[in-house]
């Protein structure tokens, strides 16, 4: 199968001022792109992968290996900009039976972010912070390094931050806290509401 670079749910430069649309368009044609481009090459000799959906590659091949990091990075990629939306199509928070949830497991939607923010920052190097959804129903915060990610295991991600230096240098330089704390404002709730269940 031929994988292809699904499109953005909004415009290069919905996300202003949190994203400049220079960062978008890098993020999404250079990087998001680039690992579509690798992964359908790598694919060209690789009889066995070729029928696979995005999903199932993912889980079929050795974690860490040049397809997995390629699958991984597209599928997390793919994810991340549907956790973002534009202000005009944006709640404030999220409602109904994620958000109690939420104050049940967490206190409030703030306690958990702050969690969200601190573990994202302590990533050590290139990786992936996280929400998760554990099979017991408990709204777990992890990050994963490189381009590992919950779809290998039995978590249902929720939302997701990129905390690749590529995802935040061109606006935040090295501010990795700054670049999350403006995520956080930035979080398409419908999105994560969905994908509680
Ligand atoms: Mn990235």
């Amino acid at each position: 199968m031929n994988h292809s670079l699904p499109p953005l749910p909004y415009a290069k430069d919905a996300l202003q001022p949190f994203l400049s649309e220079e960062a978008v368009e890098i993020h999404y044609e250079k990087h998001h792109r680039g690992y579509v481009t690798k992964l359908n090459a790598a694919l060209e000799d690789q009889d066995q992968y070729q029928s696979m959906s995005l999903e199932e590659l993912i889980r079929a091949v050795p974690v860490n290996g040049g397809l997995f990091n390629n699958a991984a990075q597209i599928w997390n990629h793919t994810f991340f900009w549907q956790c973002m939306a534009p202000a005009d199509s944006r709640k404030a928070g999220p409602e109904g039976a994620l958000k109690q949830a939420i104050e049940e497991q967490h206190g409030s939607t703030e306690k958990l972010l702050e969690g969200f923010v601190s573990a994202a920052t302590a990533q050590f190097g290139s990786g992936w912070a996280w929400l998760v959804k554990t099979a017991s129903g408990e709204i777990k915060i992890v990050t994963t390094g490189n381009a590992e990610t919950p779809v290998t295991g039995d978590d249902t991600p929720l939302l997701v931050c990129d905390v690749w230096e590529h995802a935040y240098y061109v606006n935040y330089r090295n501010d990795r806290p700054g670049f999350l704390k403006e995520f956080t404002n930035y979080i398409n709730w419908e999105f994560v509401e969905a994908n509680f269940g």
